[in-house]
């Protein structure tokens, strides 16, 4: 029995079979140049994020030209899809040909749904390997498909090879693990979305939610209202030419998303963040004046205008065809520095924005803002607060919370994947400081914000930007690394979360970073393979 163990920051590697990954480490910080490099993680040490239990041992299966992917003779559709969607994701790396086979019993990797095993929820799974396959357990399709996840992580990189015996039950800490992507400052394909979206699933991010509307672009076709995405959409920061998505291709990327246990949650940004609307509609506008499209980076200088009524025709046409394209259960209807709104409009516009919302069946998601108004029954709050933020703003964070509002945490020194890292940085911002990647990382969602109890604690969330990213490159390089570890303070239990050893699991990510062509920051306080 060879036990691992984690004790000021330092592994311990007594000899024998199998490893029992424990979870009770000892929190610190480990300083010594080069720590950790010694003794390279075995694969059931190395999944990312670290799992609720993993346990190593036994003999393991030769995952080799001769496997077969079983999904078991009535399996539902749902979970033959969950096994040629994993067929397909190992195949590449490994060039074998990996058929996807109902009925049989036999040798290979075999997905079985199964009800009785309640302790794994919605979205938890069993993978076990022994000589003769890896047989991955669930309650849900999403269960199988995050155990398809991790099994590629205990594969090689690339090619065929043996996965070690072993066993891993896990299951999220938080149901809301999330990432954020402004479409608007800068417009993207759906294709680089879908890039993104394949990132996120293999890390167990289970919701995408995207900024689809802001002063510098509007993103999305509406039939009632199309001078939004032909005219409004037409321009980006800087003066380029912007861009929409049809409805088509937003409903593309759903379902490329649903497929992969990603839920989209889509943000029209109000009712501040609107000048791209404003510039495409006249009657928008208090003045009955459009004014110029903008393609700057200031916040706060534009407002629908509150008292009229031809706003919430607006409000309602929009969020109509948004939740009808969006079979998820969130509308996100932004509410952030609305400096342009006097409070007592902004309170008066939210409640009836919220009203559209629940009308059209969705339940709403805001930044932390409307914590000031009236959130609606259920309403869900987004805190991007930082350590500056006034201790006022957190209390009525904190209040909202016990109030029955449920929390999605992004705070911006943390979760804002548009910081720089230093001062090295090229793309992003620095507004909220610097964000390296340990401090990206160390930080405890379930006792961040004082006064509020895990269980008000809906997930994490990190947020992209754009006003500065315009490239693949650009938004990969400043989500990866971050993205990993803040998809593991969403997954993982608290007792797993240690930096000392969670730089080395992150380590030994920079091989399937770099096999997927991924651009990442490697920065300096993680030991990369
Ligand atoms: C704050 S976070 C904003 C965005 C900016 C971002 C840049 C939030 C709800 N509003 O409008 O893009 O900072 O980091």
């Amino acid at each position: 029995m060879r036990v691992l163990r984690r004790a000021l920051g330092t592994l311990l590697v007594l000899g024998g079979l199998g490893a029992a990954v424990s979870c009770t480490a000892a929190h610190g910080d480990d300083a010594r140049p080069g720590a950790g490099r010694r003794a390279a993680l075995a694969p059931y040490e190395r999944l990312l994020p670290a799992p609720a239990s993993a346990r190593a041992g036994g003999a393991g299966y030769a995952f080799g030209p001769g496997t077969v992917i079983r999904t078991g003779p009535d399996a539902p559709r749902e979970v033959r899809q969950v096994g040629e969607l994993l067929a397909e994701q190992l195949r590449g790396p490994s060039g074998l040909p990996l058929p996807v086979a109902q009925g049989q019993e036999g040798d290979g990797i075999r997905l079985r749904l199964d009800d009785a095993a309640r302790e794994l929820g919605a979205e938890g799974y069993r993978l076990r390997t022994t000589a003769s396959g890896v047989t991955l357990t669930a309650r849900t399709p999403a269960g199988l498909f995050h155990a398809g996840q991790t099994l590629r992580q205990l594969l090689p990189v690339r090619g065929a090879g043996v996965v070690p015996g072993g066993e891993v039950t896990d299951t999220p800490r938080f149901a809301y693990r999330g990432a954020m992507v402004d479409v608007a400052r800068h417009h993207f394909p759906v294709e680089q979305v879908k890039r993104y979206v394949d990132q996120l699933a293999q890390y167990k991010i289970n919701t995408l939610h995207l900024h689809l509307t802001d002063d510098q672009g509007w993103r999305i076709a509406i039939d009632s209202w199309p001078r939004l995405a032909t005219y409004g959409g037409a321009s980006e920061v800087g003066g380029g030419p912007g861009g929409y998505w049809t409805k088509a291709a937003y409903r593309d990327l759903v379902a490329y998303a649903a497929q992969r246990y990603v839920d989209v949650v889509p943000e029209i940004d109000m009712p501040g963040h609107v000048n791209a609307a404003l510039a495409s509609y006249a009657e928008l506008n208090c003045d009955g004046r459009a004014p110029e499209r903008y393609t700057g980076t200031k916040v706060g200088f534009s407002s629908l205008c509150v008292g009229k009524e031809r706003t919430y025709e607006f409000v309602d046409d929009v969020l109509g065809e948004i939740a009808a394209l969006t079979p998820g259960r969130y509308l996100h209807i932004g509410g952030d520095e609305a400096h342009s709104t006097p409070a007592a409009d902004y309170a008066a516009f939210m409640d009836r924005a919220q009203a559209v919302v629940a009308k059209h069946g969705k339940t709403v998601v805001a930044w932390h803002q409307l914590a000031g108004a009236r959130p609606a029954r259920g309403a869900v709050l987004q805190y991007w607060g930082h350590d500056k933020t006034p201790a006022a703003d957190r209390s009525a964070v904190a209040a909202a919370a016990r109030a029955g509002h449920p929390l999605i945490l992004s705070p911006a020194d943390r979760a804002y994947l548009d910081m720089k890292y230093d001062k090295a940085t090229k793309p992003g911002l620095s507004w909220a400081g610097y964000v390296p990647v340990q401090r990206s990382y160390s930080w405890n969602p379930g006792s961040y914000l004082p006064d509020v109890p895990e269980s008000s604690v809906l997930g994490v969330e990190a947020a992209l930007w754009t006003e500065n990213i315009a490239t693949r490159s650009e938004w990969e390089l400043m989500a990866f690394p971050r993205l990993l570890g803040l998809a593991e303070l969403g997954w993982s239990p608290a007792a797993a979360l240690d930096w000392p050893a969670y730089r080395l699991r992150l380590a030994a990510q920079a091989p399937r970073l770099e096999a997927q062509g991924i651009t990442y920051h490697r920065a300096p306080e993680v030991p990369w393979e």
